[in-house]
């Protein structure tokens, strides 16, 4: 048997996910809780040219700090389960404040498609998006979107299974912190890389960005981990 491909949607609240998630899978969906969570947990298929896909609908979240049920659910679903694709769903009439969700989402090393949605607004609003140059800054596929009208569905299947081809063999283009903070950045990911058992799980970069930002949930992990004395006398 084939193995499923599968796909995360992920998005700020409102962008399109759900019609996006429908019109993929036909609107089929199994519905049901994250374990031990109240948030609706949304699952369906979907084949083209003969691949088949599982979706899944995550939570809509602005960011992915650990200071919320939906954007923990989110992200540790993107950590820990990683799908082969995840597919950020952003408001094109609402670019810039979406993107910084894309920026965190490329920091957790998912293997993104960007599907830009809601492009007829965005075209009655008077923006013109250049799509090339987007995808090229961001160093992902970017796919433009009208979930309303089904247009760019195919667009984004096929890219969704380029992507789960490509996967592993695609160069992440990390966001510059500057010198000073980069010199830090590595000393931390040098220390947490020692950490085998960690490191494998996460993505260092990702950790030792979110020791920095003293994220509760990552700091909880590295409590107990056998580089946390190392980690304590760089960070002083
Ligand atoms: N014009 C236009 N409207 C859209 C498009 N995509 C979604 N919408 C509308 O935007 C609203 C939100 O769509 P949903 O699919 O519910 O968005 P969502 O991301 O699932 O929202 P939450 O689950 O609340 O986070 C609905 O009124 C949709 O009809 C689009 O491409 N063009
Ligand atoms: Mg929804």
């Amino acid at each position: 048997m084939v193995l499923a491909i599968r796909v995360a949607l992920i998005g700020n609240p409102n962008v399109g996910k759900s019609l996006i998630f429908n019109n993929l899978t036909g609107g089929k969906a199994h519905v049901g809780n994250w374990p031990g969570k109240t948030v609706e947990r949304k699952e369906g298929r979907c084949v083209y040219e003969g691949v088949e896909m599982e979706i899944i609908d995550l939570p809509g979240v602005y960011s992915l700090t650990a200071n919320s049920i939906d954007e923990l659910i989110a992200r540790d679903y993107i950590v820990e389960e990683k799908p082969d694709v995840v597919v950020d769903i952003v408001d094109a009439s609402n670019l810039e404040r979406n993107l910084y969700l894309t920026l965190q989402l490329i920091e957790l090393e998912a293997n993104l498609v960007v599907a830009l949605n809601k492009m007829d607004i965005a075209r009655d609003m008077g923006y013109e998006i250049d799509v090339n140059a987007l995808s090229e800054i961001l160093g992902l596929p970017v796919v433009p979107t009208v979930a309303t009208t089904k247009q760019g569905m195919d667009e984004l299947k096929k890219a969704i299974i380029k992507a789960a081809q490509q996967r592993g063999r695609r160069r992440i283009r990390h966001i510059s912190y500057g010198k000073d903070l980069e010199a830090i950045i590595s000393t931390i990911e040098g220390i947490l890389k020692k950490d085998r058992i960690l490191s494998s799980r996460y993505p260092t970069r990702w950790l030792a960005i979110k020791v920095l930002e003293g994220d509760e949930e990552v700091l909880r992990r590295i409590d107990r981990s056998p580089v946390k004395a190392e980690l304590m006398e760089v960070l002083g």
